[in-house]
């Protein structure tokens, strides 16, 4: 018996199984029920007892023996199935498409607003989120007492240090180190302490922009505006300007345009009145200027300042505010290629 299991292990060693087919052809012969190990299992029941330790461990060995090689060659010839799987791509099928990001809906309206100034010349600029009170409020001739300044409106980091509430802060940085003419605009984040809704957030994005240069009139400011909405929104476009207050300009008036949806007509975007509120702007204040280390008996110059997220919602007709910034990939997946 011992040396039939010593020739059978001899034989299974030695077995070249080269294709697919002779898998099965080795399991027929040394595993199935009628294959040469069971026969064998047979005899060692007449094996004299002193010797059955000995043989039976030589048969499990063999056994063993046979089926790992069994399995090795199995999964060699899946594996091989497999890559030819891969190697037989239909390369006749059409491309799978794949998704390559998007721009945010908020940057493609921001870089498309700096494009439009940069044809006139306007420079873009920018300056830091976390502002100190002199360039947040005081040089822009907030009044100490003004509300903007109150804890409810702004986040104070402490007395003197704020998150920037627009940013004209920036502005008054470029006028304290540059001397006019100075044509700039300034997108940016900025914070206002505000409860979360469709309609407000408690951080927002502007794009702001001056012009200071001798001899700076309203009439500068209307036609550089009305540039910019003909370029945004179409050339159809009209135009209003209504008075209005801000402490950093004087006089200050807010811009509407004519409705993008009815075009003047009345519907329930423009609340039936024709008109969507855009933008506000003025002449530069003179003493901000005199704030920032500019005559304003030599320059004058206006500004004027608008929210991102308004002119998207105007643009991508969005409704909720907070759409723009809960990631959802459905929401962002549609500005793809803009
Ligand atoms: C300096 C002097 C003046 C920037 C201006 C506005 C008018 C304005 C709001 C529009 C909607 C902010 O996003 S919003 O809430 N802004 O109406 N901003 S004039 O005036 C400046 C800026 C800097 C030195």
């Amino acid at each position: 018996m011992r040396e039939d299991l010593e020739k059978i292990k001899h034989q299974i060693e030695s077995f070249e199984i080269i294709r697919p087919e002779q898998v099965e052809e080795f399991r027929l012969k040394y595993l199935s029920k009628k294959g040469e190990l069971n026969a064998l299992i047979e005899k060692f029941k007449l094996v004299p007892g002193e010797m059955k330790r000995e043989i039976g461990q030589l048969l499990n060995l063999v056994k063993d023996k046979a089926k790992t090689k069994l399995t090795e060659a199995q999964s060699h010839f899946e594996s091989k199935i497999k890559e030819n799987k891969s190697e037989q791509t239909d390369l006749t099928l059409p491309a799978e498409k794949e998704f390559s990001g998007s721009r945010h809906p908020l940057s493609i309206v921001e870089n498309e607003v700096i494009e439009i100034f940069k044809k006139i010349g306007f420079v873009y600029a920018e300056g830091p989120e976390i502002e100190d009170d002199w360039h947040n409020f005081s040089a822009l001739n907030f009044p100490k007492n003004h509300p903007a300044r109150d804890m409810q409106d702004t986040f104070f980091i402490d007395e003197e240090i704020a998150l920037r509430t627009h940013t004209s802060s920036v502005q008054v940085r470029l006028m304290e180190k540059q001397k006019p003419p100075i044509r700039a605009i300034m997108p940016g984040r900025v914070y206002r302490n505000e409860a979360i809704s469709a309609r407000a957030n408690c951080f927002f994005h502007q794009v702001e922009g001056i012009y200071i240069d001798k001899n700076v009139s309203f009439a500068d400011l209307k036609q550089t505006l009305f540039y910019f909405v003909k370029a945004l929104f179409g050339q159809d476009i009209k135009i209003r300007f209504r008075p209005s207050y801000f402490p950093f300009t004087e006089p200050s008036a807010e811009m509407d345009i004519s409705c993008l949806l009815c075009k003047g007509k009345g519907c329930n975007v423009c609340k039936y009145t024709g008109w969507l509120e855009i933008l506000g702007c003025g002449m530069i204040d003179p003493n901000v200027l005199k704030n920032c280390g500019i005559d304003p008996e030599e320059y004058s110059g206006f500004a004027f300042g608008m929210g991102i997220e308004r002119l998207a919602m105007l643009k991508y007709e969005v409704k909720d505010l907070r759409t723009y910034f809960n990631n959802d990939v459905r929401f962002l997946n549609q500005f793809e290629g803009l």
